[in-house]
């Protein structure tokens, strides 16, 4: 009966096995005997190949013929994580795969272990994008995915003696069996050099830019495969090699080794990710990444358009938008002005008119050390005809435009100027990216609000219209259908089998809520991936934990902004009121962090150490009988992700108000069931207004609230000696209380709550927060109403889906239509 088993591409489980065992022989060159795992798993990932490259070919085929229009989604990170499990539950394939690998006598899950994760990205940014991606395949819109195809990824993290530690990732090191090397279509990127002004017989000028440097830009093309497996689009990283053809002077001249260490220095290009998140650096090879995989993205959009249009660009804007994923890519509107202006020698205006229908940009913070910003002298230096370009554009708006409707006003003209005037002259690439766009949006709707009041006021005023809304989401594939496989069969049980997408149908659950056999089946799932996570934690950590006990979850970037220190104190001040009161009532807890640190955020780093201490403290604390436990699960990844998420009891969305633009991972736990403990901020709004108040638990400042106390003046030893919990807390930093021989070693989290400032207001927020922890605490004891909450929130979720998001794009911005592909 096993062989029976239909997928949407029509293989049996005999073919899908025999398939991983000729990859096995051929593509692998091993056989039964000698293969281990990863091997096996190499093979099943060509078995799936072998049926996904044919429906990408015959996708760029109908795309070409019928002419398509489409976006052209550009990404300085994509964050894919692993894909074969994902991919065999777009094809439909899972089970036959599944049964397949089984009469091989070989257990899939631990097949799939073998897989590294795609981790070309930080966090929100990043997994949005491939998020995205996912969700145009499922929906039949012709799209392409730009970036760069880095050596290594993100840093994997370990912790020495609590300390996070970083080693570099190496996704590729011995290849990877979803990329092909598409040499057909390679590129040349100058860089540096100087600009040589030259005047044609009829007194025009013409710009000439005699580069310094040609790097090759090399494309490695992954498929990237719709639910349903009708679409399979791809995603297109440039990696940066250098020119054989430019080296060739300096080989002749003898230069043999000169050649190789500028080989070197191109291939640094694509090496590596930078790991900040939310905070602009400055670093010149930052500026050569973004240039680098702009300029190749264009050149290959431009070529792909000229094989159907030739010379003629009067249907470009017709046929090609671009998003651009925040400000990263801002460098590909001038690029664009270059090809049009200095190559295709059209004029400035005729050059204008096809940008500003050519570009959108997204933007995904407000945080002002995330703002990026570029010196004058490094962009003359790297880009010289780009500066000269980027000045041209801001003196015709600042003329135009801004003098038009400001006349005289140079308070004005300074804020919306490109150019920051000052010590060092600065380019602003929030500035260029609303100026050359036709559209720009925020990603939650109070951000989108929050863009328009407080970050682009002027611009908001000129150009109403430009700015707009596309609240975040995320795919249900990966993040409900794949990773938590018990509550997906649960729900096909009640609600239409294509809830993957159509997400909407989840609300037939609310129905069920109250249902005690559903609340009973729902409870059992999430205990049975609870003890599945607990198993996880013990080899990760060697912690034991109870799996009963309410799992409190907070995963994302270790930012002082997302508060992850206000989570520890509370958590401390909950260990002493056990100390002081053996039988103070609580349910039996576990708070489990997951966060990365940039290696170079000082704070974020002795914040993630402190955590670690008080975690051994505690958890080797007899007096508290196991009541509490804490720990901080290494290297979170969206494969730790997927592990942790379905066993989620609570949330943790506890951004200070107005800083989190929307967040992503609270629309992951929530959909599998975990119950929000969260601020009024990003979507953590719109979930909330989704799921009802009585399903989620706000506490804290509002924006508004927050703006009051801070032109008030914040004063954070109000907070300190007006509340006795507060101060106690706060105190055992001084000591070795946590750290035994070494006092005040975590001295500096007290001191940036006090000292400092409290940039992001804990204290101002603490009580509020403690209080709803009471209220968590009590609605947890209460079985029934807590397995309501639950469900409520997978039922109310389905906004969520990034379907809908990009439906939103296409229909306010990008205007697309589906293209079917037979
Ligand atoms: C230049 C350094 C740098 C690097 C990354 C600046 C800014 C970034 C990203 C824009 C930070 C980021 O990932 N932002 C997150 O974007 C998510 C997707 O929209 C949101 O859900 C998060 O709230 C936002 O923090």
């Amino acid at each position: 009966a096993a062989t029976e088993v239909k997928s949407n591409l029509d293989v049996t489980v005999d073919e899908f096995q025999q398939s991983i065992v000729r990859h096995l022989h051929v593509s692998l060159g091993t056989d039964e005997n000698k293969a281990n795992s990863k091997a096996w798993w190499t093979a099943t990932c060509a078995a799936v190949n072998e049926l996904v490259f044919e429906r990408a070919t015959q996708t760029q085929k109908t795309h070409y013929k019928k002419d398509t229009r489409a976006v052209h989604y550009l990404s300085l990170e994509f964050l894919m994580g692993r894909l074969l499990k994902n991919n065999l539950t777009n094809v439909g394939l899972t089970e036959i795969a599944q049964q397949a690998l089984d009469k091989l006598g070989l257990d899939f899950h631990k097949i799939c272990e073998e897989e590294p994760d795609l981790a070309l990205g930080n966090g929100g940014l990043g997994r949005l994008a491939a998020c995205y991606v996912d969700s145009l395949a499922t929906l039949d819109f012709p799209a392409i995915g730009y970036g760069i195809h880095y050596e290594h990824g993100l840093f994997t993290q370990a912790f020495l003696e609590g300390r996070q530690v970083e080693r570099p990732d190496s996704w590729r090191e011995y290849g990877n069996p979803w990329e092909i090397c598409r040499p057909e279509s390679v590129q040349e990127i100058p860089l540096y050099g100087y600009v040589e002004t030259k005047y044609d017989d009829k007194g025009q000028i013409h710009k000439e830019w005699h580069p310094g440097r040609i790097i090759k830009g090399v494309p490695w093309d992954i498929p990237v495969v719709g639910y349903g497996a009708k679409t399979v689009n791809i995603l297109r990283l440039w990696e940066s090699r250098a020119s054989d053809f430019f080296n060739w002077d300096v080989f002749n001249a003898g230069g043999y080794l000169d050649a190789q260490v500028e080989n070197v220095q191109a291939e640094t290009i694509s090496k590596v990710l930078y790991p900040n998140d939310n905070t602009d650096a400055g670093k010149e090879l930052r500026l050569i990444q973004q240039y680098f995989f702009c300029a190749c993205s264009i050149k290959d959009i431009v070529r792909r358009y000229k094989r159907a249009h030739g010379d003629d660009w009067s249907k470009f804007a017709e046929q090609v938008v671009m998003q651009l994923n925040d400000t990263h890519p801002a460098i590909a509107i001038p690029e664009m002005m270059r090809i049009l202006v200095d190559r295709a020698e059209l004029k400035w205006d005729q050059a204008w008119t096809i940008c500003q229908k050519v570009f959108a940009y997204t933007n995904h913070t407000l945080l002002p050390e995330a703002l990026e910003k570029w010196s004058v002298r490094l962009f003359e230096k790297v880009l010289p005809r780009h500066l000269e370009i980027i000045y041209e554009i801001n003196s015709r708006f600042l003329e135009d435009v801004v003098e038009v409707a400001f006349p005289g006003d140079d308070s004005v003209k300074r804020k919306l100027s490109i150019i920051e005037e000052g010590h060092e002259k600065m380019v602003r690439m929030g500035n260029l990216s609303v100026i050359g766009s036709f559209k720009v949006n925020g990603v939650a709707e109070i951000h989108s609000k929050l863009v328009k009041k407080d970050l682009f006021p002027e611009f908001n005023s000129l150009w109403p219209d430009k700015f707009t809304n596309v609240t975040n989401g995320v795919t249900p594939r990966r993040w409900l259908k794949s990773c938590n496989p018990k509550l997906s069969n649960l729900i096909s049980e009640h609600v239409d089998a294509d809830w993957p997408v159509h997400l909407n149908k989840l609300s037939k659950l609310a129905d069920l809520a109250t249902d005690s056999k559903f609340q009973k089946a729902y409870m059992q799932i999430k205990l049975e991936n609870k003890i599945e996570l607990a198993k996880v934690i013990k080899e990760l950590t060697g912690v034991e934990v109870d799996p009963t006990a309410l799992f409190d979850i907070q995963i994302k970037r270790l930012h002082e902004y997302k508060r992850q220190q206000l989570n520890l104190i509370h958590i401390m001040a909950l260990y002493r009121r056990l100390l002081q009161n053996p039988d103070y009532d609580m349910p039996k807890r576990v708070f489990i962090f997951g966060a990365k640190a940039a290696p170079g955020y000082y704070m974020a780093k002795e914040i993630i150490y402190a955590i670690n201490k008080v975690a051994d403290k505690v958890n080797n604390d007899e007096r508290i009988k196991d009541k509490l436990k804490i720990v901080f699960l290494p290297n979170y990844r969206v494969s730790l992700a997927e592990k942790m998420i379905p066993a989620a009891d609570v949330s943790e969305q506890i951004s200070l108000a107005g800083k989190e633009a929307s967040g992503t991972g609270n629309m992951k736990l929530a959909l599998n069931g975990a119950v929000t403990i969260g601020t009024l901020d990003g979507a953590n709004i719109e979930i909330a207004e989704e799921a009802g108040e009585d399903n989620v638990v706000i506490f804290g400042l509002t924006v508004d609230e927050v703006k009051e106390l801070k032109s008030a003046g914040y004063n954070p030893w109000d907070y300190y000696y007006a509340n006795n919990e507060i101060k106690a807390v706060l105190d055992w930093f001084d000591c070795d209380y946590f750290t035994p021989g070494k006092p005040g070693e975590l001295a500096e989290i007290k001191r940036s709550l006090l000292d400092y400032g409290d940039t992001y207001l804990s204290l101002a927020d603490f009580a509020s927060y403690s209080e709803a922890h009471k209220k968590i605490d009590k609605l947890f004891q209460d079985e029934k109403t807590w397995a309501k909450m639950a469900i409520m929130n997978t039922a109310t979720m389905g906004k969520f889906n990034s379907d809908r998001s990009i439906l939103d794009y296409v229909q306010n911005i990008w205007n697309l239509d589906t293209c079917d592909i037979k």
